[in-house]
């Protein structure tokens, strides 16, 4: 970082400070730098990572703790919700029609991705469809308003919120992006992908090779960082995510594991009576969920890879709606454009 873009910054945050008080002085609501935890957050910014305490100052003082984003962390839908409600929020027809439409937008990187990683298409395609709409949602809090309301105001958290506003400093000032710009969820996670400051310093790749990690407008960026994410966190290709799973007559209650981790084997699971279909060998590491659905309870057995997606979200319901999204649109694409997409100038479908 030179520091003829360092001044510039100060400039425009000071700046943006000055006109933000003067145009909305009953509802700014900044971070009291006269707190104790604040003045020490500063001080270890200043002295681990040598950044200048002005610069540090001027950005939290123009950050605004934000009710809103307190209510919004207390209640996140995965916790609340049962599998079949959860699914239907995902799985629309319009959510896998403006999918099957990104896919082919995408194809050509989406490809090379899937060739240099062996992280499918339908995988990345999912997950961009489920944390944002395929763009569409990306959060329009500022990331550094979200990160200092929880990192400062929201004690259960704080911690882990606080180490998140360290790395988006760092974040800011590795990829040249201005801190009060960078836009997000209430919990500070950006663009499409929706990775917080840490996932987003160690998983972003630069797949357009121009020399920025830019997860909030470089398709290519976006798409090589959520299969770097997945290859990093040990994915293994052409390998199955899921079976479906029906109980067989068995004495034994069969071992039900809602959990992030699979701890039973493909022989295991079989071995207390629960029926599914694969071509893994027999000490493959699986898992039994049991889920909500609409008709009664749906038995579904994880594999490693299943167990791979719950590593970007932690939560069973959100890595089989991932997966599945993926599928539907991986369908939608192979049965060719539909007659709304030929309605958006798509030209070369069979009728
Ligand atoms: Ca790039």
């Amino acid at each position: 970082m030179n520091s003829a873009v360092r001044t510039t910054k100060l400039v425009s945050v000071a700046t943006a400070a000055v006109l933000s008080l003067l145009m909305f002085p009953s509802f700014l609501q900044a971070i009291d730098l006269e707190r104790a935890d604040v003045q020490q957050f500063v001080a270890d910014l200043v002295e681990t990572h040598q950044f200048d305490p002005a610069y540090v100052q001027t950005a939290l003082r123009a950050s605004e703790s934000k009710d809103s984003i307190l209510e919004a962390i207390s209640k996140p839908a995965e916790r609340t919700m049962p599998w079949h409600e959860y699914r239907a929020i995902f799985m629309t027809p319009e959510r896998i029609r403006a999918g099957a439409t990104f896919w082919r937008q995408h194809q050509e990187v989406l490809n090379q991705i899937e060739l240099n990683t062996g992280v499918p298409a339908e995988m990345v395609v999912g997950i961009i469809g489920v944390e944002s709409y395929f763009g569409r949602r990306t959060g329009s809090y500022r990331v550094i308003d979200a990160l200092t309301t929880l990192g400062f105001d929201y004690p259960p958290r704080s911690k882990f919120f606080r180490r998140e506003l360290t790395e988006l400093f760092l974040l800011a000032r590795e990829e040249n992006f201005e801190l009060e710009d960078l836009l997000g969820s209430y919990a500070g996670a950006m663009g499409p992908p929706q990775f917080i400051p840490s996932s987003y310093r160690r998983y972003a790749i630069d797949g357009n090779g121009d020399g920025q990690r830019n997860l909030f407008t470089n398709w290519n960026d976006i798409l090589s960082s959520v299969a770097n994410y997945f290859a990093a966190h040990d994915w293994q290709p052409d390998q199955p995510v899921t079976a479906k799973a029906t109980l067989g007559s068995t004495a034994t209650e069969p071992p039900v594991d809602n959990g992030l981790s699979p701890k039973e084997t493909v022989a295991s699971l079989s071995a207390s009576g629960v029926l599914f279909a694969t071509e893994l060998e027999g000490t493959a590491p699986a898992q039994l969920m049991k889920l909500e659905g609409a008709n009664g309870p749906e038995y579904w057995v994880g594999f490693h890879n299943f167990y791979v997606i719950t590593r970007y979200n932690r939560s069973v319901l959100y890595a089989l709606a991932a997966f599945q999204l993926g599928l539907a649109v991986g369908l939608a694409v192979d049965t060719g454009p539909t007659t709304t997409e030929l309605g958006l100038g798509i030209t070369n479908a069979t009728p």
